[in-house]
């Protein structure tokens, strides 16, 4: 029998599950690069470059094996631009007896798949994703038709499951959370390790140029490549985070630096879900280097919840929850993107800061994307659907079983929640306390009201009267509105008036046509 075993761009792992009984005398492996995945969002370059890179070195190593590989460039003449053309030829060059694929990272390509099966002229057979801790059946079984669903219940779950960080049925330290160990504020002048970087080599030096000319106009920059492409060159990137950042990565997850936009951070998100990492071996690492006395618990513990717990949390929430996840708009949010979400120009220092990181890495760190540009969407009342597709075009990492939940539900409550019991909304308080972007910035944090005054100030508490009705009988917003209900008249209408002026002048800068794919 003759097995024709496709493998997506973010499956590249060779122990995944569509290769595991593969027969390199008789199998063929396809991986096609096309231009419909490109473009369904405008994806930043950088990502795009990443994963053709990654693809076309995971073929090259494969095919070292001694395993048969059918790839498709993009640019190759008669290419079709999509997964179910270039499977459709693919078919006609192999005849294959069947065909075997892993399940996809999003219910747009997972709605394919259920098409290839019932239109090729050979049987499709759909395997689990073995790359995930918790099988999707399992998180549905958990899951039930429950409202809402919370990470740390899930989390301790996987804890006793796999045994990381356990003794017996115990949570080693005796704690299942270290958070509160955490959170520090960065000192001044403080100089973070250097990025483990990965120059691109003449591969990646191929794909930049076909990136640079195919889709000059999509958002970010090429120059600054640094990510590793290869599943070695992903394990050396782990081992530096283990050395280098681990050790105080707890301790510094929140802050933000102007200018350090990596911080201890473990730049391995687009590595893990383009398969060049797997769940389990990076948090087997961490828990090793606790063991080993290499990093402190609450270190080790707080990068393993990220992966074991909240990865393997939304990826579960995602696929238990869609398609309807994605339709709900509980807040009612329907303003259009701000233009500066794609050219960086904003008086707003924060914003300013964390655009441009994420224009020039293809990436910025989790608290720059929930309390910044984020925030800033929550609080102005972004349209859902706009806010996710831009956080879908412009990280590396970003696919859509870990973008929409982070994104509709941790970070807008468009979910009205299901994931988290609040919304995250912060004032300029929150930002000044974690980062130094408010000392050179054109507004200033402490002022309340007026032009001059930072806009999260009065946006904050503009958000609170603007949703009072679906909001303030949240047990965990009772404080903010008993303060708000304190508030006279006169400075009520003054939050008002600011909010409507700043929003007004949102659209200002937008040139016509717009970049955004909207
Ligand atoms: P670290 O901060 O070092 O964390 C370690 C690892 O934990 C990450 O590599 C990641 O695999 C995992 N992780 C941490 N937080 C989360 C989370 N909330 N959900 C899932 N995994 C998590 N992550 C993505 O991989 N793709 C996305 O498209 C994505 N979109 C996001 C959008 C928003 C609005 C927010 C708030 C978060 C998003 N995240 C996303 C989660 C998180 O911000 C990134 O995983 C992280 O910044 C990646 O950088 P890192 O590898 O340096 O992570
Ligand atoms: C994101 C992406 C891009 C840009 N290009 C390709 C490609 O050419 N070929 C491919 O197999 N996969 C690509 N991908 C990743 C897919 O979009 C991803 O597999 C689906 O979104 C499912 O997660
Ligand atoms: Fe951002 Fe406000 Fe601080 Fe400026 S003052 S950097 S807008 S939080």
């Amino acid at each position: 029998e003759r097995i024709l075993r496709f493998v997506l761009g973010d499956q590249l792992h060779r122990r995944v599950s569509s290769l595991t009984d593969l027969d390199p005398d008789r199998d063929v492996v396809l991986l096609v690069e096309v231009e419909a995945e490109a473009t369904y969002v405008r994806h930043h370059k950088q990502k795009i470059a990443f994963l053709l890179s990654a693809m076309r070195h995971f073929a090259a190593e494969i095919t070292a094996e001694g395993i048969t590989v059918d790839y498709v460039h993009l640019d190759e003449a008669g290419n079709t631009g999509t997964f179910t053309g270039e499977l459709e030829r693919a078919v006609a060059r192999h005849s294959p007896d069947r065909i075997v694929v892993t399940e996809p990272g999003e219910w747009r390509v997972w709605e394919m798949m259920l098409g290839w099966r019932d239109d090729l002229p050979v049987p499709v057979e759909i395997r689990g994703d073995n790359r995930f801790l918790c099988p999707r059946a399992d998180f549905g079984a958990w899951a039930g038709d429950r409202r809402s669903l919370r990470m740390e219940t899930f989390y301790r779950g996987m804890r006793r499951r796999t045994g990381i960080l356990m003794e017996g049925d115990e949570p080693v330290g005796g704690r299942w959370n270290f958070d509160t160990d955490n959170r520090r504020r960065l000192p001044k002048g403080h100089v973070p390790p250097r990025r483990a970087g990965f120059p691109p080599d003449a591969t990646t030096r191929a794909v930049i140029e076909l990136v640079a000319a195919r889709f000059p106009d999509h958002f970010g920059d090429l120059d600054g490549f640094g990510w590793p492409v290869t599943r070695a060159d992903a394990l050396r990137a782990l081992t530096h985070f283990v050395a280098e950042c681990l050790p105080v990565f707890g301790d510094y997850q929140d802050a933000m630096q102007a200018g350090a936009p990596f911080l201890y951070h473990a730049l391995l998100a687009p590595a893990l879900n383009a398969g060049l990492l797997t769940a389990e071996e990076v948090c087997r690492e961490a828990e090793r280097a606790y063991a080993e006395g290499r990093a402190p618990l609450n270190c080790a513990e707080g990068f393993i919840r990220q992966i074991l717990g909240w990865r393997e949390y939304v990826r579960g929430l995602y696929w238990a929850r869609m398609p309807d996840y994605a339709r709900t708009n509980a807040l009612a949010a329907t303003r259009d993107l701000p233009w500066f979400y794609w050219s960086g120009e904003t008086r707003m220092n924060c914003l300013a800061h964390c655009i441009r990181d994420t224009q020039a890495n293809a990436y910025a760190h989790h608290i720059q994307r929930l309390m910044v540009t984020g925030n800033f969407a929550l609080l102005a009342g972004i349209d859902p659907a706009q806010v996710e597709e831009w956080y879908l075009i412009v990280y590396a990492d970003a696919f859509e079983w870990v973008e929409l939940p982070n994104v509709h539900g941790m970070v807008l409550w468009a979910d009205g929640g299901v994931m988290g019991s609040k919304p995250y909304a912060a004032s300029g308080a929150y930002i000044d306390r974690m980062s130094d972007y408010c000392g050179a910035c054109s507004f200033d944090v402490r002022a309340k009201a007026g032009a001059g005054a930072c806009p999260f100030n009065y946006l904050y508490w503009n958000f609170l009267i603007e949703n009072a009705e679906r909001l303030s009988g949240n047990p965990r917003l009772a404080m903010p509105y008993r303060t708000l209900a304190r508030m006279n008249a006169r400075r009520r209408a003054a939050i008002t008036a600011d909010a409507a002026r700043f929003l007004a002048s949102l659209g200002d800068d937008a040139p016509e046509p717009p970049q955004g794919q909207l």
